[in-house]
């Protein structure tokens, strides 16, 4: 089976009352909770829907932007990773979630290094390697340290970069199989997916960018039918799920989940 999609696991949380302080790049007003928590339903329903084991945390109010899990950790097949985050709001959230992966794996590492940081949005997971993308999150410490620390994993670190301004590499790009990745045309500019095939956002729809290949199908935000319909085109199942208010503070399909399968 793929690991880069296909995953016997995954773990989201509720979004918080607090959500309206959550970290935004641009100001375009708060999210609206019932709103949110709606599509939050609909998103879990879809993981749920592919046979998946999903486990939903109560909500952490103590941390406006603890919806986004996927900051939190790296999970791979032999054993999880617990972040660094480089938002200081958002350090404390990465030992919030280490207890619930020991539950499910028998092997747990932390990225300590106190000049490292390092969040989940960066990373993204091939079939045969790891791309990394330094931005203002997550910088070349962290990517030495996590490098480091998969190696005996056999696990392949391969850096790049985040495109300056924009939040995360996964904001502009997505795994859609083990050859083929979503991008925006400024990120696939850089050069970083030689080897790969792009399938390019459709101008105009870059907030589509970040979308999520889990086992048979693709959760993908709702309100981008040009670059949807690429996708579809492409064979692709596209589940469309709404992301108005995660989109207000910058968080996208990637950033609701982790996804994997504990050997
Ligand atoms: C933040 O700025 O940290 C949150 N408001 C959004 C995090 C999105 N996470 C992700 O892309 N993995």
């Amino acid at each position: 089976m793929p690991r880069s999609y296909s995953f016997s696991h995954a773990i989201s949380r509720k979004p918080a009352q607090s959500i309206i302080r959550g970290l935004r790049a641009v100001d375009t007003g708060n999210p609206d909770l019932a709103l949110m928590e709606a599509h939050h339903t609909a998103y879990i329903a879809a993981l749920r829907s592919t046979g998946a084991e999903v486990t939903v945390l109560d909500a952490l109010d103590a941390y406006p932007d603890s919806v986004f899990v996927e900051d939190t950790a790296l999970c791979l097949p032999e054993g999880a990773v617990i972040m660094r985050p480089g938002a200081p709001s958002r350090l404390g959230e990465a030992a919030e979630m280490e207890p619930h992966l020991r539950a499910l794996y028998s092997e747990i590492r932390r990225i300590e290094g106190e000049d490292s940081f390092i969040e989940g949005g960066d990373i993204l997971m091939g079939e045969t390697e790891i791309l990394v993308g330094r931005s203002a999150r997550t910088n070349e410490a962290g990517i030495a340290e996590l490098a480091r620390l998969v190696a005996d994993w056999g696990q392949v670190v391969r850096e790049v970069h985040t495109p300056p301004g924009v939040l995360h590499f996964k904001t502009d790009c997505s795994l859609m199989d083990a050859e083929t990745v979503l991008a925006t045309d400024r990120l696939a500019a850089s050069g970083c997916f030689t080897g790969y095939k792009v399938i390019a956002v459709a101008e105009g729809e870059e907030a589509s960018a970040n979308a999520i290949r889990f086992n048979g199908i693709v959760l993908f935000p709702a309100g981008f039918p040009k670059t949807r319909d690429r996708l579809v085109a492409a064979g692709y199942e596209v589940v469309e799920i709404g992301n108005s208010e995660c989109q207000k503070i910058d968080g996208g399909m990637s950033c609701l989940s982790l996804r994997f399968t504990p050997r």
